[in-house]
């Protein structure tokens, strides 16, 4: 019989040892929550939450997690609402500082989220929007398997990748493209615990659709293990009777248990004996507990029973992976546990009063790490102190720097497109064969050919654990792709899911961190399809993963794909997302110092001073190439190191203005030939008008920025790029800037030194044509670039074409 498990003398002390550690942390996490919202003036009479039924629901499982389960190589993705109980986990464990704690939601304190790069703990990934963090716990396990097979992190042994996850998380698309791909490559060490309290934040989450989830899991080669009563429940279920409870309890709809739980014990007896009135067996072992110890029992689900916990943890197996359905109540513990509309429940004065008078804490000892709890602390010290997941300290790792040299140097002649070029380079990087080819790893949705990451694929492989030969190679069948999968392959090709393409680069991203090897990860996309996995993008760059994406083909250049292949917004993308340096090379030479600038910027680590003036030179991040499968006749020119940092800066005069010019020319991109053939036309009766390439807007505009922000600060000598290329103009001459994307992508020159602007760019869906045709209807051509010098200069050019 389970329930009357004989439980050996060490093991019973360790539960019980880990059932006051759960009282403390649910106290703890309370108390936190609770002191942001009602101790500490903020000035804004905001009440900042946190969560307080969520976060308790996970108490007992990360309780058993972090005090037993864990080892230092596991890495957990928490919950958002989860975070205090985290945190107040570190804390006991004396990894994190009571300041912290007692600044929740503050400044520069603890995070409402747990946070990569913003909390001072060891959070190893950062959660906020839901389905993200869960997902790529799979990717990262994905990662691990890439290093390990490549015979690296010799020091760091394999770890499981945890996600504790909402139940409501499951309803977030990104988790079940992400299911599918990684069955498709063999998922190993991933443990899903999903805290089942059956709630989101408006309702209670309809009955059932677990059984069907577990379905999914199971059929997709992972254990499903149910973590659903209690001891107390299974001990009752095997009394006289007691299956009929069972059953009473199985067919109870959410809604009801829900209800009963918020309202206790007296509510119960009254439910049940009047459901099963005919079932005298069964009443009476409810008629053996009086109200509170009824209430007990019946809230006695596995996700809040260490011992069913543990059993469950310790009963997994090696390293298939494993969804737990946790089943929980929301708030348990607290007052308002199980109600419906309990999410943003915060707990009053008397409630943490009547709490702290329960769990026999004095006042004044409400930060006590120990105080309250029934056992010696040189025991509990003890215990704490001997925690195996502590044993390492904080575990974020290093990967050594990848030295870059010899960087590809390549003569670029005739017509070249800088989707072309990038090819181009990646497999002179990969025929060079040197260290830096061995770091990087590429990865596209579905589209590695189209994208020109072809040549490079041809020559690293594909990874996979399992070796396969390319089949139609082997039978001699002609193919330009040789695709042989190996675990000695250096692309992952996923399927067609922007958002997985972006949770794998976060994870590649961080390998340096996460398991001590550096890996150099360059992903591709078509530019559009960057909307598709935007909050993925954004989610790998708040975790300050580091990557390189291009996004390519891009814009209406791509003529005849039409309207729906066409990027507009994605320029500005690329300048508003913190953490990325986004770069639109017109030539290969322009983008070979960018790629070469990109593996170095990757692996720059964190200056803290750098963040004050918002530039992120010694800092580092992730780097966005857009590109573009125009061919362009390439200038034949040497990039001298003035021009190589121009480049990089963003910007250079391709054709110097004369002072006295009264008009300049700014182009971003493919348009280039545009730009420079209308600048001829229009010096035939205009002096010295400039032409500006523009290589980033993204960095020109944050490096003004950056030189504003450190004027303000005294820096009084301090001048941007872009201030010293527009500032030789004179403050009458105007710019027109064209770009194929959205016309604010450059417009705010106009800003910098006091310019006109009158900004050509794509404002209205494309559709199918040539690229002179939608040039000429969208008004990127040279015509529309003359008749805006026309409009801005009030003056009539020479030539137009009609
Ligand atoms: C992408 C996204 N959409 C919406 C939210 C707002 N939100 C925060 S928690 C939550 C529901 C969470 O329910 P569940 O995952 O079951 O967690 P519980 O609080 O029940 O443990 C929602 C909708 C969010 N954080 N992220
Ligand atoms: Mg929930």
């Amino acid at each position: 019989m389970e329930g009357a498990r004989m439980i050996p003398v060490d093991e019973a002390a360790s539960l019980a040892m880990l059932r006051e550690l759960e009282r403390k942390v649910l106290w703890i996490s309370s108390f936190m929550i609770h002191h942001a919202n009602h101790e500490v003036d903020r000035g804004d009479g905001l009440k900042v939450g946190g969560h307080q039924a969520s976060s308790a629901s996970l108490v007992t499982l990360m309780t058993a997690l972090y005090f037993r389960i864990l080892r230092p190589q596991d890495r957990v993705a928490v919950k958002p609402h989860a975070s205090p109980v985290f945190h107040a986990i570190q804390y006991l464990l004396g990894q994190q500082s009571l300041d912290q704690l007692q600044n929740f939601r503050g400044f520069g304190g603890t995070q409402s989220y747990p946070s990569r790069t913003k909390d001072k703990d060891d959070v190893d990934f950062s959660t906020g929007s839901v389905g993200l963090g869960v997902a790529v716990t799979g990717f990262a396990s994905l990662v691990q398997d890439y290093v390990h097979a490549k015979g690296w992190s010799k020091e760091w042994p394999k770890g499981r990748m945890i996600s504790l996850m909402g139940d409501a998380e499951l309803d977030e698309g990104n988790i079940h493209e992400a299911l599918l791909e990684y069955w498709k490559h063999g998922l190993k060490n991933c443990w899903w615990v999903i805290d089942y309290n059956r709630q989101s934040l408006d309702s209670v989450v309809s009955d059932r659709l677990f059984m069907k989830l577990a379905a999914l899991f199971e059929n997709l080669g992972w254990k499903v293990v149910l973590i659903k009563y209690g001891k107390l429940l299974q001990r009752a279920f095997a009394e006289p009777g007691g299956q009929r409870l069972k059953e009473w309890i199985d067919d109870c709809p959410n809604m009801l248990y829900s209800a009963l739980v918020f309202q206790g014990g007296a509510a119960w007896r009254r439910q049940l004996e009047q459901d099963l009135a005919i079932h005298p067996d069964t009443l009476a072992i409810l008629r053996r507990h009086d109200d509170t110890a009824l209430a007990n029992l019946m809230t006695n689900l596995g996700g809040h029973d260490l011992e069913a916990i543990i059993e469950a943890f310790e009963g997994a197996p090696g390293d298939q992976p494993v969804c737990f359905i946790a089943y929980t109540i929301k708030g348990f513990g607290l007052p308002f546990q199980g109600h419906k509309d309990n999410h943003a429940g915060l707990m009053t004065k008397a409630q943490i009063e009547a709490l702290r008078l329960r769990e026999g804490i004095n006042q004044g000892e409400e930060w006590d790490r120990l105080s309250g709890l029934r056992l010696p602390v040189a025991q509990i010290e003890d215990f704490l102190a001997r925690v195996p997941f502590r044993q390492k300290g904080r575990r974020r790792l290093q990967g050594a720097r990848i030295p870059l040299e010899p960087f590809p140097r390549l003569e670029w002649k005739g017509q070249v497109a800088t989707q072309t070029g990038f090819g181009r380079v990646l497999d002179e990087i990969a025929r060079v064969n040197g260290p830096l080819a061995e770091r990087i790893v590429t990865t596209s949705p579905d589209v590695t050919v189209s994208t020109n990451l072809g040549p490079w694929v041809n020559r690293r492989g594909l990874f996979s654990l399992a070796s396969q030969e390319d089949l139609f190679r082997e039978r001699g069948l002609m193919s330009p792709q040789r695709w042989a999968l190996s675990p000695k392959g250096q692309h992952v090709e996923l399927g067609i899911a922007e958002m997985n393409l972006f949770l794998l680069l976060s994870a590649l991203g961080l390998s340096h961190s996460l398991f001590g090897e550096r890996l150099l990860p360059v992903g591709t996309l078509y530019d559009p399809f960057i909307c598709r996995g935007l909050d993925a993008l954004n989610y790998a760059c708040y975790q300050d993963a580091r990557f390189i994406v291009a996004g390519t083909p891009s814009g209406l250049t791509l003529a005849p794909e039409g309207g729906a292949h066409q990027s507009i917004s994605t320029p500005l993308i690329g300048m508003a997302q913190d953490g990325l340096a986004a770069f639109e090379p017109a030539y290969a030479d322009e983008l070979t110092v960018i790629m070469e600038w990109a593996f170095d910027y990757i692996q720059r680590e964190a200056a803290e001073d750098a963040e004050r003036r918002w530039h992120r030179d010694e800092k580092g991040g992730s780097v966005y190439l857009r590109l573009s499968t125009r061919p362009l006749e390439q200038p034949l020119r040497t990039t001298t190191p003035d021009l190589r940092q121009a480049i990089i800066d963003g910007g250079y005069w391709l054709r110097q203005p004369d002072p006295a010019a009264e008009l300049a020319i700014v182009y971003c991109g493919a348009v280039a030939p545009e730009a420079i053939e209308a600048a001829g036309f229009l010096c035939e009766d205009r002096r010295g008008v400039g032409v500006l390439a523009v290589t980033s807007a993204d960095r020109l505009s944050a490096g003004w920025h950056a030189a504003q922000r450190a004027r303000e600060q005294g820096d009084r000598g301090v001048r941007s790029r872009v201030e010293d290329l527009l500032c030789v103009l004179s403050r009458d001459a105007a710019l027109v800037t064209v770009t194929d994307g959205y016309p604010e992508t450059l417009s705010w020159l106009g800003g910098v030194c006091g310019h006109r602007v009158r900004a050509l760019g794509v404002e209205h869906f494309g559709q199918s044509g040539s690229i002179g045709e939608l040039y000429g209807h969208y008004g990127l051509d040279v015509n529309a670039i003359l008749a805006a010098a026309e409009g801005i200069s009030g003056r009539p050019v020479r030539y137009r074409f009609q």
